[in-house]
């Protein structure tokens, strides 16, 4: 079948076209053709993605789709698809309609359902070749020169029943001026482009409808897209990808975000407009002290300024350098590039981590051009400007006076024997490990000054500012470390200070091990300083598996840094939401278990965290939990969750104990509550306690005895032992010890975690309302006693500190055979009771 283009064309012959007194313009546009030829073919075989400007997205595009388009046509003998394909196989998919000769035409061409994928103004680009009807035979009285383009919005597929008058008109489409010659062999055709654009589109999607009235057409392409403005740095802000406005006219403000290392000098703020152009930039970041801008980021070290030359010889010249100005970050190592003077073609890198070096082998009585930069785990910073020395001439060494020869000999005798002494002397006392601070007698004393009596056998925790210069402190508890022994491998997150690093340490007489590092970045106060090193001082007082192991500090050289040991498994909220659903019952239980173990420990020093939460223990590759972060100031600054409150305390409200939210209130009973907010957490995998809500909204709810809801499949006992350290009354909460044990317990019997939570009284995403054991059905441990015939026990119940229901909600059977209750009978009715008005309890959730 000849195709309905070809006829089209048929009376468009080249011949046909050219006019003779537009020679001279056709000839320059038969050379503007060939490159809107190249274009148009170009066009076709590349991504409109790749192609177009990258604020422009695709949401349809007919010259792509390898398939069928799935349109429709109606009436059926009106626009029809010509099945060809390109010299590529590919198929063209082009539409046409030719009914010119007949009265009356409405035929339709429906598109698919295109999502607009959240735009709300969209572009629809047609290809299309419309016959002049003056070129038609005998079709003048019938014959349109123009055809419809229509819109449909619905949120899904389903909308192909469309009566046509609910469509909305997008525009009349008539052939103009924009168009590309289509050689075809020796025929012309005009290609028309014509753009639309719709807006604001208000549903997910849209169909599209061509209408022809009696023209001769053929759809070549049909391009729908939207336009954004793409994601770009400016004034060291980040602006995200932003799909522009629905009004033509409209400028979108957008707010951008500081790029790392940066803080906000003015909010920046940038405007998307309709075209996808970012316009009028405001306000700006700017880089944090000790860093640099370069390339739109704060991250590469600054140059080296100061190099200075050391030993010259003919051979040989060594160098030494201070470190850059602004390090911006740890300095790894530095590269040292050198040439001879005008031979910069040929040159040597050495790469070095002190900041001296010695380049040999050179020519003497040459001139050698250097340059150094530096690299931190940001990457290196630029080379420093050229610095010239010249390697002594052979004529020096040479000429040396033979009668000087005995006073050398005798002088470099001398010279080796000090030089032995000195580095006897250094050996003895700066091997690699750890340099002991003064043991200054004195230093016991000072310590007893400060208030502190130690009790045999009992430690307890002191707190680093009762010492009138915290760096005693530092050095009492934590040993100094020679910055040589530590190798920094790479950067693993950023602290409050500073970088937090992996790295390995070698001390001497050990083997090399991995540790973690903690840096303090360059332009501190000494403020930042003592609280940077107070955590040093606190975690160095603990010993204990389930706290984070101090290794020591380096506060001789800069950076000033923390060791500690090294957890592979990084934090405990992070690794835990990495691995949802991967450990059993028995593993979280084992991992609740070292937590609350190293918790007994801190408060068994006296210590209060204040800060206990799941993203404050670590978790190292066999899942032990180590608690660790233990600032000095404890307001918590570098807690991202810490909020101020009414009193102007920083606290993590979520975490946080209702008296120590309101009056500040921290002992171990606020950490115990903590603690069943990190039981929570591991349960659920690292859910966010109280999800979206507001810490108004949770102070207001906990204070109204609202709990959080059991995590999905929760051993009953353990939801039991959150609800219980989320009493309200502090006294009648579990202590660190009493929490260890029931944990214990319950891992020695695991059979006692099969009973989870009723799943029909587990209620997700929803607090449940909470009150004390029993505290509605007994008012007091006696009336409950009297009513389970147990009367005689009330007594010994009272005088062994079970005088609240909440106190006795904790009895166990040992407990009861403690206070001698011996009698199995009466073990039962007790232990059954409690059984009992606990699973009220669990059931009784009402949602808020
Ligand atoms: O979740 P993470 O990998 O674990 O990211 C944070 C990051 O440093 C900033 O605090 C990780 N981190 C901190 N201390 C240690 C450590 N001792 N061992 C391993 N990773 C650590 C923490």
């Amino acid at each position: 079948m000849t195709s309905l283009l070809e006829e089209l064309l048929s009376c468009c012959s080249a011949s046909q076209k050219i006019q003779l007194p537009w020679l001279i313009i056709n000839s320059l546009f038969a050379i503007a053709t060939q490159i809107l030829k190249y274009l148009l073919k170009f066009v076709t075989h590349t991504s409109s993605l790749t192609f177009f400007f990258l604020f422009i997205v695709n949401l349809l595009d007919s010259r792509t789709v390898m398939g069928d388009l799935g349109w429709i046509a109606y009436p059926k003998n009106g626009w029809e698809e010509i099945g060809e394909v390109d010299e590529n196989y590919a198929p063209i998919h082009t539409y046409q309609v030719c009914k010119v000769m007949e009265q009356n035409q409405n035929n339709w061409l429906l598109t698919s359902w295109i999502s607009n994928q959240g735009a709300s103004r969209i572009f629809i680009e047609l290809k299309f070749t419309l016959r002049d009807c003056n070129s038609l035979p005998g079709g003048l009285g019938t014959c349109k020169e123009t055809f419809n383009m229509y819109y449909f919005e619905s949120d899904d597929e389903d909308g192909r029943n469309i009566r046509e008058n609910q469509y909305i008109k997008i525009d009349t489409i008539a052939a103009d001026e924009s168009f590309t010659e289509l050689d075809l062999g020796d025929r012309v055709m005009k290609l028309n482009t014509e753009v639309r654009d719709v807006g604001p589109l208000t549903k997910k999607g849209f169909y599209l409808a061509f209408q022809d009235v009696g023209a001769c057409i053929a759809l070549v392409s049909v391009r729908v897209y939207y336009k954004k403005c793409p994601s770009v740095v400016r004034n060291l802000a980040r602006f995200p990808d932003t799909i522009t406005g629905a009004d033509s006219s409209q400028l979108l403000e957008v707010s951008g975000v500081c790029v790392n290392h940066s803080v906000t000098d003015e909010a920046p703020k940038m405007h998307c407009s309709a075209e996808g152009e970012w316009l009028v930039p405001i306000g700006k970041c700017l880089c944090k002290a000790g860093y640099e801008e370069k390339n739109n980021t704060c991250q590469a070290p600054s140059p080296v300024s100061s190099v200075k030359k050391g030993k010259i010889t003919k051979n040989s010249i060594s160098l030494s350098w201070q470190e850059p100005d602004r390090p911006n970050g740890i300095i790894l190592e530095y590269e040292i590039k050198y040439f001879e003077k005008d031979q910069e073609t040929s040159y040597t890198i050495i790469k070095s981590k002190e900041t001296m070096i010695t380049a040999d082998g050179l020519k003497p009585g040459s001139a050698y051009v250097f340059q150094i930069r530096a690299r931190t785990a940001a990457g290196y910073g630029g080379f420093s400007r050229r610095f010239e020395f010249e390697t002594s001439p052979v004529s020096v060494a040479a000429s040396s006076d033979q009668s000087q020869i005995p006073i050398i000999v005798v002088s470099v005798t001398v010279g080796v024997i000090l030089l032995a002494v000195v580095i006897g002397f250094l050996l003895s006392g700066r091997r690699c490990g750890y340099s002991k601070a003064k043991q200054d007698p004195e230093e016991e004393k000072m310590h007893f000054h400060n208030g502190h009596i130690k009790l045999p056998g009992v430690r307890t925790y002191i707190d680093p500012h009762t010492y009138e210069d915290p760096n005693q402190a530092v050095h009492e508890f934590a040993k100094e470390i020679e910055a040589s022994c530590i190798t920094i491998e790479r950067v693993i997150g950023a602290g409050e200070f500073g970088e937090v690093c992996s790295g390995r340490l070698k001390l001497q007489g050990k083997r090399e091990f991995p540790v973690a590092i903690k840096t303090l970045k360059v332009g501190y106060t000494e403020k930042q300083r003592r609280d940077f090193l107070g955590e040093a001082s606190i975690m160095g007082q603990f010993d204990h598996p389930n706290i984070i192991h101090l290794e020591g500090v380096v506060t001789k050289s800069k950076p000033v840094m923390i060791v500690t040991e090294y957890m592979e498994n990084g934090s405990l909220d992070t690794f835990l939401k990495k691995n949802d659903g991967q450990f059993t019952v028995i593993q979280l239980v084992g991992m609740l278990r070292g937590i609350a173990s190293g918790m007994k420990y801190l408060s068994d020093m006296g210590y209060v965290h204040r800060d206990l939460a799941a993203r404050n223990i670590l978790i190292n590759s066999n899942l032990v939990c180590k608690v660790s972060d233990f600032g000095l100031s404890r307001v918590l600054e570098d807690d991202p969750e810490a909020a101020y409150t009414t009193r102007g305390g920083k606290i993590p409200i979520r975490w946080t104990a209702p008296e120590a939210i309101a009056f500040r209130k921290f002992t171990s009973a606020s950490d115990v509550w903590s603690y069943g907010i990190v039981m929570w957490e591991v349960m659920s995998y690292g859910e966010r306690p109280y999800w979206e809500m507001t810490n108004q909204d949770v102070i207001k709810a906990v204070e109204e005895g609202y709990r959080l809801p059991s995590p999905m499949d929760c051993p009953a006992a353990l939801y039991q032992l959150m609800l219980d350290c989320w009493q309200k009354d502090r006294n009648s909460r579990p202590k660190f010890d009493e929490i260890v044990s029931m944990l214990d317990k319950l891992i020695r019997n695991p059979s006692s975690l099969k009973t989870l939570v009723n799943a029909s009284s587990r209620v997700s995403n929803l607090l449940v309302e909470h009150s004390p054991v029993g505290s509605g059905a007994y008012r007091s441990v006696g009336e409950w006693l009297e009513a389970i015939k147990m009367g005689r026990y009330t007594e010994i119940f009272m005088e062994n500190g079970y005088s609240s229901m909440d106190a006795v909600a904790q009895v166990t059977l040992e407990d009861l055979r403690r206070l001698g209750v011996t009698l199995v009978g009466h073990q039962k009715k007790i232990m059954n009771s409690l059984q009992e008005m606990k699973v009220q309890l669990v059931n009784g959730m009402v949602p808020l």
